[in-house]
């Protein structure tokens, strides 16, 4: 369709597709805890992909599977998150009052964990760094800003503010692990990873 889509419960809304290649497969909700006392809505966050690298990636190994077939296939959840697939997930700030430097630690928490998972080596570290060094200090996400986290043919991660590009990247790993907090196995939103598997298998079927 061509209204945009809300997430739930934050009410933030996102258009159903960006630029003009890629289209939306799923909204959810980034909640983080803090002191395990009580949880913060931080960023409501949409997973946009370019239907035509789907199909171009993936039709040849999944293109004659039923929905039914591709539903619980996990290779192609793998598969989604480790081909050359140009895809997007947009954030959107739902809290106030974040800082640079709570979200450099929360990015060492879960990014950091999913490079040790998929990565295992000793350049995590220097990858996360990379990654955190992008964030000067004199950046500032309001309510209500846009961050884009756009991984581009070759395995380049770009991270753009508010429309404007702050750095690039290129690494497999890194790309991995981004998604991985989207629509891996433990995702932030159950349902925003249901939705794109869902979308995924419609655009596979079609
Ligand atoms: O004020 O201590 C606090 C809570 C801040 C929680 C910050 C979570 C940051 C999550 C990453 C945001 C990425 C844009
Ligand atoms: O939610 O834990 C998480 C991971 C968030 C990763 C995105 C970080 C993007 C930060 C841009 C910061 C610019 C100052």
């Amino acid at each position: 369709g061509s209204d945009p889509v809300v997430e739930p419960k934050s009410g933030v809304s996102f258009p159903p597709v960006l630029g003009n290649s890629l289209r939306l497969l799923g909204v959810g909700l980034r909640r983080k805890s803090i002191l395990g006392l009580k949880n913060i809505d931080v960023y409501a966050f949409g997973v946009y992909a370019n239907g035509d690298d789907v199909k171009k990636f993936l039709s040849a190994k999944y293109g004659n599977l039923s929905a039914s077939e591709l539903k619980d296939n996990k290779d192609l959840k793998n598969d989604l998150m480790e081909a050359d697939i140009s895809m997007t997930v947009r954030l959107q700030i739902v809290y106030g009052k974040l800082t640079i430097r709570s979200i450099r630690s929360a990015y060492e928490e879960s990014v950091g964990s999913r490079l040790q998972k998929f990565g295992g080596g000793s350049d995590n570290k220097e990858l996360l760094h990379r990654f955190t060094s992008q964030f000067k200090d004199e950046y500032k996400l309001p309510r209500g800003s846009l961050v884009d986290l756009s991984k581009e043919p070759g395995y380049v991660l770009k991270t753009i503010i508010d429309g404007k590009e702050i750095g690039s990247i290129e690494s497999k790993l890194l790309c991995r692990s981004i998604l991985d907090l989207y629509i891996g196995e433990d995702p932030f939103d159950k349902r925003a990873k249901e939705d794109v598997d869902h979308n995924v298998t419609s655009i596979l079927v079609q």
